[in-house]
C-alpha cells in the first residue's frame, strides 16, 4: 500500500497528500490560501490559489500535464527536480495514488483565463480535460471520494484533520488554511504570520510564560534548514514538538537529541560562569532544563530518513550536530544579551533541580512505607481472581456506596473494584513529591501495579488492561472523572495511548410504562423509543393518503432524518421554510441551472413564498446561473443557491428524503388513535406532535447517580460485557488536550471562565 494503511490513517493520508501539493505551491511562493472541505457523504475538496496544475500537452506522454500528474506514479506536483519539494507527505507518493484509491475524482483548474475540468474514476480518466468556463483567478480544486471497497472506514475524523491543518499553517508561515466539516458544521481557519514563534505562543497561551516572547533561532547549512522556538512557563510540564519536512516526528530523533544536549549544556555553562552554582547544592540533569518548557523544532532537509516503530523518528545523523552547534551558539549569545530573561530561566531550572531532590526524598519515605509497588492497599480494593491483565478489568468507582453496589454486582472472576473516596488530588497543580504522598493516588497506583515516576514506572506491571472510570452523571461525577483523566494524562499517559483507559456509560433514562421499566442509553435511542411508541396503534392521514403499521414507522424514520437535515441547514442560517418551497419546485420541473428562464421562474417562485432571494446571476466559471440567498445569521451573509449547492451530498440526500415523504405533500396531517384526533400543519409540527404523543402515559426519569441503581441493575446496565457500552479514552489532539487540562485544572482563573462560558452552549443538560 502506498498510502500506508487501509485504516483511518491511510484515509487521512489521502487528504494530506493533496494538501501537501498545495503547501509545496505555497513554499514555492505562489499560493497563500488552501481550503479543505469534508462533504456530507464522504467527498473531500481541496482548493488552493496556486498557479494551477499545468494543462498543456506533455511532450513525452502526449497527454495533458494534469493527466500525467493525476495518473503517473511519483509525477507528484513538480516535473523539474530543481524545485525543492519539501513537504511531500509521509510517503511522498503524489496525487496519482489518491486518484487510484478514489471512486471518483474531479479536478478543476483556473489558469490562462479558463476553467478546466476533468473527471476520473478509480484513477482512470473519464473524458478529456475540457474548458467549462472563464475566470480571472488561478488555482486548483480537487474533489475526491475515497473508494469504499479499499478503505476499512471512510469516516474522516475532523479533530485529527483540523489539528494537522493548524500544524501545517504554523509550520508554513503566512499560508491561510481552512477546514470545514459539512457533516457536523464545524469549521476552522488558520493563519500564522509568525510561524513557529506563534506555535509556541499557542502552546503557552493558557499558561503563564516566564518571558514575554519566545526565543527564536534559525539557521541553514548544507541544504538543511533549522528553526527552533522556545518559551518557558511556570508549569511543570515539558512540551517539545518536533518536525521534519512538516511531518511530526513524535518519536523524536537526531534533531531532538541535538536540541536537548545543546539546551542542557548552554544552561549549565551559564550557571557555572555566573556565581549561581555556589548556592546550588544539587547537580542539574537534563530534565531540569526542560521543566515548564514549550518548544517547537522544525527542520527541512532534502532526504529525510524516517525510522522507528511508527516511522516518526528522524534518522539523519548529520542533523544532530548541526542542531546542537547552532542552538549552542545562538542560545549562549541570547542568554548573554538578555540577562533578565536568562535569570528567569536559570531560576526555573534550579528550582526544578531542587524539587527533583525533594521528590527523591519523599519517594524514599514512601518506599519505607512500602513503596508504590509492593505497599499494602489499606483494604479498599476488591480484587478479581483473574491474574492475566488481558482479561482483567479495574473499575474506579465514585463513592463508597456505588462502590459497594459495584462490588456486589460485579463478576468477581475478572472485575476488580476500587471505590474512590471523594475527590482525588489535582495533579495539574502539584509537583511529584506531593503527588506521591497522596493516599488516594497511592491506592490507585498500587491497584494498577505500575508504580509511578521515571525510575519506578513500568507498563508491563499494569494488572488490568481495562481501567474503567465509573462516575455519576452529575457535576461532581464530571469533576472526579476530569481529575482522574488529568492524573492519567499527566502521570501515566501510556495507559491512554495503549487504549487501556475507558469510561463507563450508565444509562441516561429509565422509562416506565405501567410496571414495565426500560433503561435507555442515550438521547438518540430515547427518541427512537418515543417515536416507536407514537406510531403504535395510530393512524396518520393527509389529504391524499392514510398510513399505519410498518409504513407509518418508515415514514416517521424518514421524517426524523429529513427534519434533522433541515435543522442542520438552519444552524448554518438557511431559513427552515426554504426547503419545502425549493424541493416542491424542483421535484415538478427538475434542475436546469443553465436555463436562464427556469432560474428566473425559480427565483420568482421562492420570493413569492417569502424567501430572501436575489438573482439570478450568471456564473462564467461554470456557464450557469445561480440565485443568492440571504442567510439568517445577522442578515448580512449571502450564499449561492445554484448547481453547486444542489450537487452536494447532503442536498441530494434531502431531496431523496423529500420524495420518500410524498404522502406528506399536502396538509393538514391528522393523527388518530381510538377516536382521538390531533392535527399538524407542517412537517416540523408533525414531529413535535409525535414526540408528545409518544411520551403520553410514560414515567420518564433522567438518571443521575449510580447510587440510584441496585447491584443487579448496575451489573446489567453498566458492567455486563455483553450489554454495556464503554467509551475508550483517546487523545486525538495532544495540543488541544494539553490546553484543556491546563485551562480546567491549572491555576489561571480567566481562561477557565472563558472556557466554561464558551462551552456552556454545548451542555445539553446540567444536573446540579
Ligand atoms: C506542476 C507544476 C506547477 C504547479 C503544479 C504542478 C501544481 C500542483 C498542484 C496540486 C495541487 N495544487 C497544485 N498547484 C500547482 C508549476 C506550474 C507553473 O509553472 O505555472
Amino acid at each position: 500500500m502506498y498510502i500506508g494503511s487501509q485504516g483511518v490513517q491511510g484515509l487521512h493520508h489521502l487528504i494530506y497528500e493533496v494538501v501537501d501539493n498545495s503547501v509545496d505551491e505555497s513554499l514555492a511562493g505562489f499560493c497563500d490560501k488552501i481550503d479543505v472541505v469534508i462533504g456530507a457523504s464522504g467527498t473531500v475538496t481541496v482548493e488552493d490559489n496556486g498557479r494551477g496544475i499545468p494543462v498543456d500537452i506533455h511532450k513525452a506522454e502526449g497527454i495533458s500535464a494534469v493527466e500525467v500528474v493525476m495518473t503517473k506514479l511519483h509525477a507528484g506536483g513538480k516535473f523539474d527536480k530543481q524545485t525543492y519539494k519539501v513537504s511531500g507527505g509521509l510517503h511522498g507518493v503524489g496525487v496519482s495514488v489518491v486518484n487510484a484509491l478514489s471512486e471518483s475524482l474531479d479536478v478543476e483548474i483556473y489558469r490562462n483565463g479558463n476553467v478546466y475540468h476533468q473527471h476520473y474514476e478509480k484513477g482512470a480518466p473519464k473524458g478529456k480535460l475540457e474548458i467549462i468556463g472563464k475566470t480571472k483567478r488561478r488555482g486548483t480544486k480537487i474533489t475526491f471520494k475515497p473508494d469504499e471497497s479499499i478503505f476499512e472506514t471512510t469516516e474522516f475524523n475532523y479533530d485529527v484533520l483540523a489539528k494537522r491543518m493548524r500544524e501545517l499553517s504554523f509550520l508554513n508561515k503566512g499560508v491561510n488554511i481552512s477546514i470545514t466539516d459539512e457533516k457536523t458544521d464545524q469549521t476552522k481557519e488558520f493563519l500564522y504570520k509568525g510561524g513557529i514563534i506563534e506555535f509556541v505562543e499557542y502552546l503557552n497561551r493558557k499558561r503563564t510564560p516566564l518571558h514575554k516572547t519566545p526565543i527564536y533561532i534559525e539557521g541553514a547549512k548544507d541544504n538543511i534548514i533549522v528553526e527552533v522556538a522556545l518559551q518557558y512557563n511556570d508549569s511543570y510540564n515539558e512540551q517539545i514538538l518536533t518536525f521534519a519536512n512538516n511531518i511530526a516526528t513524535t518519536e523524536g530523533g537526531s534533531h531532538l537529541s541535538g536540541f536537548k544536549t545543546a539546551l542542557t549544556r548552554t544552561i549549565n555553562n551559564y550557571i557555572n560562569a555566573s556565581n549561581l552554582s555556589k548556592n546550588l547544592k544539587v547537580k542539574l540533569d537534563g530534565d531540569d532544563s526542560r521543566e515548564g518548557l514549550s518548544s517547537v523544532i522544525s527542520i527541512k532537509l532534502p532526504e529525510p530518513q524516517f525510522e522507528g516503530q511508527t516511522k516518526t523518528k528522524l534518522g539523519n545523523s548529520e542533523v544532530r550536530g548541526q542542531v546542537e552547534t547552532l542552538l549552542y551558539e545562538k542560545l549562549t549569545s541570547f542568554l548573554e544579551e538578555n540577562p533578565s530573561v536568562a535569570k528567569k530561566i536559570v531560576n526555573k531550572v534550579v528550582d526544578a533541580a531542587r524539587a527533583r531532590e525533594a521528590a527523591r526524598k519523599a519517594k524514599e519515605i514512601a518506599r519505607k512505607k512500602g513503596g508504590l509497588i509492593e505497599g499494602s492497599l489499606s483494604g479498599t480494593l476488591a480484587d478479581c481472581q483473574e491474574k492475566n491483565p488481558h482479561h482483567a478489568e479495574l473499575y474506579l468507582v465514585e463513592g463508597e456506596s456505588a462502590g459497594g453496589s459495584a462490588k456486589q454486582g460485579r463478576d468477581r472472576r475478572f472485575q476488580a473494584i476500587l471505590p474512590l473516596k471523594g475527590k482525588i488530588l489535582n495533579v495539574e497543580k502539584a509537583r511529584f513529591d506531593k503527588i506521591i504522598s497522596s493516599e488516594q493516588i497511592r491506592n490507585l497506583v498500587l491497584a494498577l501495579g505500575t508504580g509511578l515516576g521515571k525510575e519506578e514506572y513500568s507498563l508491563e506491571k499494569l494488572r488490568y488492561h481495562k481501567v474503567i472510570i465509573m462516575t455519576d452523571a452529575d457535576v461532581d461525577g464530571a469533576h472526579i472523572r476530569t481529575l482522574l483523566l488529568t492524573f492519567f494524562y499527566r502521570q501515566l499517559p501510556e495507559i491512554i495511548e495503549k487504549g487501556y483507559l475507558y469510561i463507563a456509560q450508565p444509562p441516561l433514562y429509565r422509562v416506565a410504562a405501567g410496571k414495565k421499566e426500560t433503561y435507555i442509553k442515550d438521547e438518540y435511542r430515547f427518541q427512537d423509543y418515543i417515536l416507536n411508541r407514537a406510531v403504535e396503534n395510530r393512524e396518520l392521514s393527509s389529504p391524499t393518503e392514510s398510513l399505519k403499521g410498518q409504513k407509518l414507522t418508515n415514514l416517521v424514520k424518514n421524517l426524523v432524518a429529513f427534519q434533522n437535515q433541515v435543522d442542520r441547514f438552519s444552524r448554518r442560517g438557511y431559513p427552515s421554510t426554504l426547503w419545502e418551497a425549493l424541493l416542491s419546485y424542483i421535484s415538478d420541473s427538475g434542475l436546469r441551472f443553465s436555463d436562464r428562464e427556469w432560474a428566473q421562474d425559480l427565483a420568482d417562485y421562492l420570493r413569492e413564498n417569502g424567501q430572501p432571494i436575489d438573482g439570478p446571476e450568471f456564473d462564467e466559471e461554470h456557464n450557469d446561473y445561480f440565485l443568492s440567498l440571504t442567510l439568517a445569521q445577522n442578515g448580512k451573509h449571502k450564499t449561492r443557491l445554484g448547481r453547486e449547492l444542489m450537487k452536494k451530498d447532503e442536498m441530494v440526500r434531502l431531496f431523496q428524503l423529500y420524495k420518500l415523504l410524498q404522502s406528506l405533500r399536502a396538509t393538514p396531517y391528522v393523527l388518530k388513535q381510538n377516536g382521538r384526533e390531533r392535527e399538524a400543519n407542517s412537517k416540523e409540527e408533525l414531529l413535535n406532535l409525535l414526540t408528545a404523543e409518544g411520551q403520553r402515559g410514560l414515567k420518564i426519569q433522567r438518571y443521575k447517580g449510580l447510587g440510584e441503581m441496585n447491584p443487579d441493575q448496575l451489573w446489567s446496565t453498566t458492567m455486563d460485557p455483553e450489554t454495556r457500552t464503554l467509551l475508550r479514552v483517546q487523545v486525538e489532539d495532544a495540543i488541544e488536550a494539553d490546553e484543556i487540562f491546563t485551562v480546567l485544572m491549572g491555576d489561571k482563573v480567566e481562561p477557565r471562565r472563558d472556557f466554561i462560558q464558551g462551552n456552556a452552549l454545548y451542555v445539553r443538560e446540567l444536573d446540579i
